[in-house]
This record gives C-alpha cells, structure tokens and sequence, in this order.
C-alpha cells in the first residue's frame, strides 16, 4: 500500500513510518517541525536525543535498504497539502499531525488559537484533497480519550443508542472535553464524520488514550532510529513523567487527588492499533471510531507502581500530592468500552513491573540529558 503518515517526524509519527515501511509499504511522511518548535519554546528538550528527519531517514535506508519520501511543509497550507496527495496518491492517510498537548492549548489565548487552527484546519485540508484527489484514501485519524471527559455513564465507541420520547436513533457519543486541545480534536471528529457522511470518504477516528514508552522493534536497529521522549510539564504524558522523574529524585507529581482515570497504551500498541485500521479499513462513507486503549490507570496507582518499581530497582521514589493546575474531576467513574481493535487482533502489551523497570533504566541510560526546570507543573487551566 501506499501510506501517508502526517506528522512523521513526531514521538508516535516516526516509529509508525519505519514499521510500515519493514512491513514492505510504500511510506511517505509530512512534517512542519512544529513539535520541535514547541520544545524550544518551552526550554525542553526530548530526553533522547533525536537526530533530524534527514539523517533519521538516511539512518533508515542505510539500515533497512528502504526508502522513504518526505515533505517538508504545513497542513494549514491547501496548496502543499493537495501537492503532497497528488504526488502520493496515497492508499491511507495516517494522521498524526497536530498540536498534541493539552497544556500547551491551556498556555493563554495565543496558544489556544494556534492550537485549533493547527488541528482543525489542518484537518479540514487533508479533507479536501482527499475529497477532490484520492477519493478513496482511506483516513486514518488519531482522536483522542479525551474527546469524551469522564461522564458518569460507561463511555461508547464513538456513537451510542438513545431512546427518546418513543422513539430512538444511534448518535455521536455526547463529547466533554477538558482542554482547548481536546476540544480541537472533537472538532476535527465532526468534520470529519461530515466527509464521510456527504463526500463517503472513508475514515477510522482512533481516539487513543495516554501514550507510554520508548522502544519498538525498529527504533531498537539502531540509535539514530530512536524516537523523541518527552517528560516537560507540557509535553510529556503522565507515566513517561514519572520514571523521568523517578531516575532524577524529583517526587513524583501526582496532580490533586489522584483519582483522575484515564486509558493507556504502549508505544508498541499504538502502531499495532494503527497497523490493523490501515489493514482493515472503512468502507466508502463509513466513519468509524475506536477506542485506542489498552488498559486504565488512575494517575495516583501508577505513580505508587513507579515508586515501587523504582524501590526493587534501588532507587528510593517519593510521591508528592501538587495542587492540581488543571480543572477536572479528581475521582470519578471511568468505564470506556475498547473492544473494536480486540476485535480486529490487537494483542496489548500490558504494564507489568518489567515494562516499568524497562523504561525506567532506558530513561538511566539518557539521565545526563534530562532539564530539572520544566519539570515543575506551572500552566493553569485557570490562572485569574
Ligand atoms: P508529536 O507532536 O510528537 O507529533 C505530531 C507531529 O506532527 C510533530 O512532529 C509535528 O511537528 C507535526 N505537525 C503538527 N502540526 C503540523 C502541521 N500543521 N503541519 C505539518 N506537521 C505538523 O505528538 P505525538 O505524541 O506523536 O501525537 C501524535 C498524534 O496522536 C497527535 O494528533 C496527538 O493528538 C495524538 N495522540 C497522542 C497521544 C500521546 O499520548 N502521545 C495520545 C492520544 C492521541
Ligand atoms: N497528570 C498528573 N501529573 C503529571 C501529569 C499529568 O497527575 O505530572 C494527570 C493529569 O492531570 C491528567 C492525567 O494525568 O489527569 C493525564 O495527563 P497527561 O498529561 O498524561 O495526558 P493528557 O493531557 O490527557 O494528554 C495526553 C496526550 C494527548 C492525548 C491524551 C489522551 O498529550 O495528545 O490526546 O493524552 S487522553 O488523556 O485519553 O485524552
């Protein structure tokens, strides 16, 4: 097949591309650098020390034998974006490339709106030209968990029957998000599921939970392959954090209570998940939705996994309750169906000790890189 991957120089679009490409796929990847950007701006840094697109992809051809093509440019851009379709004329869109933090959106109002013209803009161009240039690409979109909130009813895939007044109907699943990033994706999921109900473009909208990890099959050939990892209080996801956190003696910042629930996967199992909607893929006019999980954590049980880990590792982990700078629910019910990419063979790697322990002496090895100072939580959801 011939696969587009949208954010291929990300912490997830990089090892998605060189595991289609093994696989045999005619890849080609998308990128602004923005994310590289953003790190800048804050004063991060990824943990790993990634090399540029350009050498990542000479590293791949001269590992591999492989090749994959770029495109360097923007998908808020309609011209570059319906160039890069015509050259491709891609059999699936993989589309990773958006502003993916939900702190960075919450920054002030220049990020806010940065991040919803990225996202949602971004999107409704890759739309067109698939519309108007490869009819029957078939899109595959990450979403997000978030797109939902933590309503206090178990949580659909994408659409739920209601019975109202007598009469019922099978509609999108009521959306609560909890930042102006999650909601830039639940705007992208309306335009979306637009396309395909009036176009019949074809779509899969993977609402993937938090992402954790380092390491994939083809990441490990060799180190220039590595991907990004990033711990920031902006750009890195909760479990990444804490072993980050852990390796460097910071306590482990457990935002208010604890009690805030979410789904998790493995890097790994984000690219299966990824893999099995590309190989099985929507039917013209059909927009479907998965729930990309794998198991789900509160917040307080993985940092108290992280610290005992940690402890069996010898390192002595502390945990320390911070005030919560963001405004969500603290403890609540969390009951997300996942069963769609079980369905299609998804085989989850789940957390055990060893996947912890694994991480945290993969995080060891780069301990000298990591920055103290953009560690500590400071954006506000609410800063009046
Ligand atoms: P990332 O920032 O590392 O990857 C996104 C890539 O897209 C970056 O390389 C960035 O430079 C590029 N990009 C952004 N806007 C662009 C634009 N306008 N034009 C061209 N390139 C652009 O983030 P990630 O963690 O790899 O996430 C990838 C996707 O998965 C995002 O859409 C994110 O919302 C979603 N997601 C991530 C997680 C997670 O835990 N990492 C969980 C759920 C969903
Ligand atoms: N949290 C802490 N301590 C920390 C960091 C986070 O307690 O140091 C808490 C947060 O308050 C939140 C939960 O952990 O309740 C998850 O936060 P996160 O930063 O790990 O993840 P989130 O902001 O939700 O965003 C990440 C990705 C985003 C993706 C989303 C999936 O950055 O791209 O969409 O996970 S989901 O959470 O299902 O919406």
């Amino acid at each position: 097949m011939k696969i587009l991957i949208l954010g291929g120089d990300g912490y997830l679009g990089w090892p998605t591309a060189i595991h289609f490409s093994s696989l045999g796929h005619d890849v080609a990847v998308v990128d602004n650098f923005l994310r590289r950007g953003m790190a800048t701006e804050l004063g991060a840094d990824s943990l790993t020390p990634i090399r540029s697109l350009h050498e990542r992809l000479t590293a791949w051809r001269e590992v591999s034998g492989l090749e994959i093509a770029s495109f360097i440019g923007d998908l808020t851009d309609p011209s570059f974006v319906d160039l890069v379709i015509r050259e491709v004329r891609p059999d699936a869109v993989v589309h990773y490339g958006e502003q993916p933090s939900a702190p960075y959106s919450m920054i002030d109002r220049k990020h806010a709106v940065a991040t919803q013209r990225n996202n949602v803009e971004g999107t409704l161009n890759v739309l067109f030209a698939i519309r108007d240039l490869a009819p029957d690409a078939h899109l595959v979109k990450l979403g997000t968990m978030g797109e939902y909130g933590t309503p206090n009813i178990d949580i659909e895939e994408g659409f739920i029957e209601i019975d109202h007044k007598g009469r019922s109907d099978t509609l999108p699943f009521p959306k609560l998000p909890g930042s102006m990033y999650h909601l830039s994706k639940v705007h992208d999921s309306h335009n979306i599921h637009f396309g395909c109900r009036i176009w019949g473009l074809r779509s899969t909208d993977l609402n993937q939970g938090v992402v954790y990890g380092i390491r994939t099959e083809e990441t490990e050939l060799e180190e220039r392959l590595c991907t990004r990892f990033d711990y920031d209080e902006v750009l890195g996801t909760a479990l990444n954090r804490f072993c980050v956190q852990a390796v460097v003696g910071y306590p482990l910042t457990v935002y208010g209570r604890g009690g805030q629930t979410r789904g998790f996967l493995n890097i790994i199992d984000t690219i299966q998940c990824v893999r099995l909607a590309v190989e099985n893929p929507a039917e013209p006019g059909e927009y479907r939705v998965f729930n990309q999980f794998t198991e789900r954590w509160s917040v307080r049980d993985l940092a108290e996994r992280v610290q005992r880990v940690g402890g069996d590792l010898g390192i002595n982990v502390t945990v320390e309750k911070v005030a919560d700078p963001r405004i969500e629910a603290e403890e609540h019910y969390y009951n997300p169906s996942h069963t769609k990419l079980l369905e299609l063979g998804l085989r989850p790697h789940l957390l055990t000790d060893d996947v912890v322990a694994h991480l945290i002496e993969t995080i060891q090895r780069h301990k000298d890189r990591i920055l103290l100072g953009p560690i500590a939580p400071k954006t506000r959801w609410d800063p009046r």
